[in-house]
């Protein structure tokens, strides 16, 4: 018996001959995973693949690395460098070498009147490795402004600095295999599934074949909360009280690991000082997690043979980040749980190369995990590079978000931004766009000229993407991976490596320093330079080949290593040495300051943003795949159905939410995933989530609290808000 048609017509998938299959790295999260792209026959990108060899992906790519070939040629690409010498006047398409004259003018002019460091550079966590290294390059050796930074300080810095204060150096000391020994996870503040699917399912895989207890920290009933042994929805902001609850439990019960202790670490006596204020009894108030439930995850952390703890934004993207990583490491470190299988502190990553602007780019120091206040570092640089080491600031100077406030005051005049777009990821969407229009020359250097930031540039400079070049990612377990050019550059869009060289040119200091004109020379270079000296981060035993045939190599690798057919380093730390001066770990105390915004009753509401597994950040690559934008293309939050019943609100209205700094019109989602007084909204939407954020800083890093701040829910008219969110839905 047939329903419907009789007569069907065989679904047909066209068939793809693949000429050759060239090997890739996704572009998008930190995961890294491998990826093939199938060149056709008329040279073009038709179809990829996971990598079936890669250790890390295993054949698997997300939604998001399916169809990421789609991007070549998707809508809005910047076709040609533009130029104007004001914002409200049009763009002239010119030559690049009129961009480039016109671009290193106004720096020059800029910095003769103001000063070198009233341009500032602010890059990202999405460019191949030997394209930071070689900004760096330019930035701190030809055009010389302190005012260098990265997105990844709305995103890594805490994760960042907080390494460094616990363990003397930035690396995530563990890996993904870590997952397959560990007896216990706990993942603070991570939605693991969507945002880092492909690593989730090694985790799933690891936990099918042995269970674990996983403990799933985070304020909303996430997808990762709903598959975890036990959900601690935490008090918006307050994981440091929670850990330092737990080391309470520790202490108290004699759980620690004395032995590590006093081989490996220093501050013990303090941080057993300080943690005494936090019984559960009282603490259990503060973090919203009861007593009982405390003391049973301390046990269960601390009694495992291994235990492991994760985190993502939950815990850096908050006015405690830095300190909330402390605190991680620190359970780690007082249960001995650093540098062995399955015991580890691990910060999952967010951009797909975090980790390679951290090792290279010089935003925050020197090349290699160099530092600019050791002046032997700036030496060696100074001399690798043939530059006068005085051309070097010995301190570091502005982090993104100071550099912005630092425009509002007049102290910086020009900008470049390179692969970034902070009008619609910073917070405080108004005060930025403010910020902006101060600006007396903004350069914006990205693969799409339909970026939102571009409405405040005078240069627009296009950039290849990821598959259109050629280079290194490194992933969140140190794991770099290779990308191979699998097509040329779209129109005359250039590689950001390009673009690099051809602006040093213009600069005088350029004239005495070498710019390799290929990315694995640059690759070679940063090889000596990471040699010995002491640190972790040695890559010297690696080639673009060798990186290729083991389907990426984990930091350190050393040429020993390489001889001895060696896969890389899957944990750092596993000797109980640190990279502090008398190579112990240090235990931070740490206290907790309710320093938030918090709901009142006039903004009663907590507002939470983050991500969905479909889009990435800004929307502008997903928001231009038809198969991925199709999921969620308009603006929406996430509301519990009590707390829209008692406002009158249902599902699929629109509400105007409203914050202390502006509103935004959003499409209402039932749902019982956030408490009644919470509301989340991904930030992937322009003039959305980040009009309302306020963004107040962790001390350390500098980084904003993205998750926390107070908002209030107003209905409107539902033709009116259909008509605006609309426009607002499709590039
Ligand atoms: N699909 C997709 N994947 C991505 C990205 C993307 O844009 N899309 N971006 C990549 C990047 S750059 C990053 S940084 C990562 C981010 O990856 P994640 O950090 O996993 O993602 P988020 O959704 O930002 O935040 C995670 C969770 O933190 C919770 N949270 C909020 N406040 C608190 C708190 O006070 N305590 C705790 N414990 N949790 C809290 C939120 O409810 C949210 O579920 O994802 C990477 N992967
Ligand atoms: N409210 C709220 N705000 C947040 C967050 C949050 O959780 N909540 N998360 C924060 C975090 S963790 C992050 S990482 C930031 C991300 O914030 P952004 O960095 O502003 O976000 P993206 O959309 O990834 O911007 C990258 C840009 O680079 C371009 N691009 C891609 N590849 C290349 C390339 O090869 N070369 C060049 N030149 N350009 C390229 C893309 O088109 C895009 O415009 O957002 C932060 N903002
Ligand atoms: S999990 Fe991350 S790296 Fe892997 S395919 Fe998805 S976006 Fe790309
Ligand atoms: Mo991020």
């Amino acid at each position: 018996m047939f329903f419907g048609r009789t007569k069907r017509n065989p679904v047909r998938i066209p068939s793809k001959p693949v000429v050759e299959w060239k090997y890739s790295t996704c572009n998008y999260c930190s995961t890294g995973c491998a990826i093939e792209l199938g060149i056709g026959s008329d040279g073009k990108v038709v179809t990829s693949r996971g990598h079936a060899e890669a250790d890390v992906n295993r054949g698997k790519l997300c939604i998001k690395g399916i169809l990421e070939q789609e991007l070549f040629e998707s809508p809005g690409r910047g076709i040609e460098p533009l130029l104007r010498d004001t914002t409200d006047r049009p763009f002239a398409a010119v030559s690049w070498d009129k961009a480039l004259d016109a671009s290193a003018g106004k720096i020059k002019a800029i910095q003769e009147k103001y000063g070198r460091d009233s341009f500032a550079v602010v890059s990202t966590g999405q460019l191949l490795t030997e394209e930071f290294y070689t900004l760096g390059k330019l930035v701190r050796g030809c055009i010389g402004t302190n005012n260098y930074d990265g997105n990844t300080t709305l995103c890594m810095a805490s994760a960042v600095s907080g390494y460094k204060r616990s363990f003397g150096s930035d690396g995530p000391p563990g890996c993904y295999e870590d997952f397959e020994h560990t007896e216990c996870l706990m993942a603070w503040g991570s939605n693991l599934p969507e945002q880092h699917p492909v690593l989730y399912w090694r985790l799933k895989e690891a936990r099918e074949k042995r269970h674990f207890p996983m403990i799933v920290i985070d304020p909303r009933v996430t997808m990762f909360a709903q598959w975890a042994d036990i959900h601690l929805p935490i008090t918006p902001g307050t994981d440091t009280v929670l850990m330092n609850a737990m080391l309470y439990v520790i202490f108290d019960e004699g759980l620690e690991d004395a032995d590590y202790i006093a081989k490996h670490t220093n501050g013990i006596e303090q941080l057993r000082e300080t943690v005494k204020a936090y019984d559960p009894k009282i603490a259990q108030r503060q973090c919203g997690i009861d007593e009982d439930t405390i003391r049973n995850v301390a046990r269960l952390y601390a009694k495992a043979g291994a235990s492991m703890s994760i985190w993502t934004m939950g815990i850096n993207q908050s006015t405690h980040g830095s300190d909330g990583v402390c605190n991680i490491n620190n359970l780690s470190l007082v249960t001995g749980n650093i540098g062995k299988p399955g015991g580890t502190s691990l910060s999952i990553t967010g951009q797909c190369n975090a980790m390679g602007t951290r090792e290279w780019s010089s935003c925050s120091g020197l090349p290699g995990y160099r530092l600019l206040e050791n002046a032997e570092h700036r030496q060696e640089i100074a001399e690798a590079w043939n530059v006068d080491a005085d051309f070097f600031p010995p301190k570091v100077g502005l982090k993104q978000t100071d550099i912005f406030p630092a425009i509002e005051t007049g102290q910086i005049k020009g900008l470049w931004l390179v692969a970034t777009n902070p009008l619609t990821s910073m917070a405080n969407q108004g005060r930025i766009r403010k910020m902006m229009e101060k600006l007396d020359y903004l350069i914006v250097q990205d693969v799409y000229q339909d970026v939102e930031t571009v409405e405040y540039a005078h240069a627009y400079f296009p950039a290849a993407v990821w598959a259109e070049k050629q280079g290194c990612h490194t992933n969140s377990e140190r794991r770099v991976n290779l990308t191979r050019n699998a097509l040329d550059p779209f129109a005359q869009s250039k590689p950001d490596f390009w673009i690099f060289n051809q602006m040093a040119k213009r600069f005088d200091n350029a004239a005495n320093m070498s710019f390799p004109q290929d990315t694995e020379t640059v690759f070679d270079e940063m090889k000596r330079l990471s040699v010995g000296q002491g640190r972790t981060l040695d890559i010297s035993g690696m080639t673009y080949d060798r990186i290729e045939q083991a389907r990426g190599l984990q930091w350190p690798f050393t040429e020993a290593d390489a001889e001895n057919h060696q896969v890389g380093s899957p944990r750092l730390y596993v000797d109980g040495k640190f990279q502090t001066p008398d190579g112990r770990a240090n235990l931070i105390a740490v206290n907790f300051v309710n320093n938030n915004e918090v709901p009142d009753t006039e903004y009663p509401f907590w507002m939470n943003s983050g991500r969905v597994v479909e889009h990435f950040h800004t929307r502008t690559r997903t928001g231009k795949i038809g198969n991925i934008n199709k999921f969620s293309p308009t603006p929406y939050m996430e509301l519990n159905p009590d707390a829209a019943a008692e406002l009158g609100i249902g599902h699929g209205d629109y509400v105007r939410t409203i914050s202390r700094r502006g509103d935004a019109v959003v499409m209402v989602q039932l749902t019982q995933r956030v408490p009644p007084n919470m509301v989340f909204i991904p930030f992937h939407y322009h003039d959305c989530v980040n009009r309302l954020t306020l963004g107040l800083l962790d001390p350390y890093s500098r980084q904003p609290a993205f998750k926390q701040c107070a908002v209030r829910l107003e209905k409107v008219s539902q033709t009116l808000a259909a008509q605006l969110n609309l426009q607002r839905r499709a590039f």
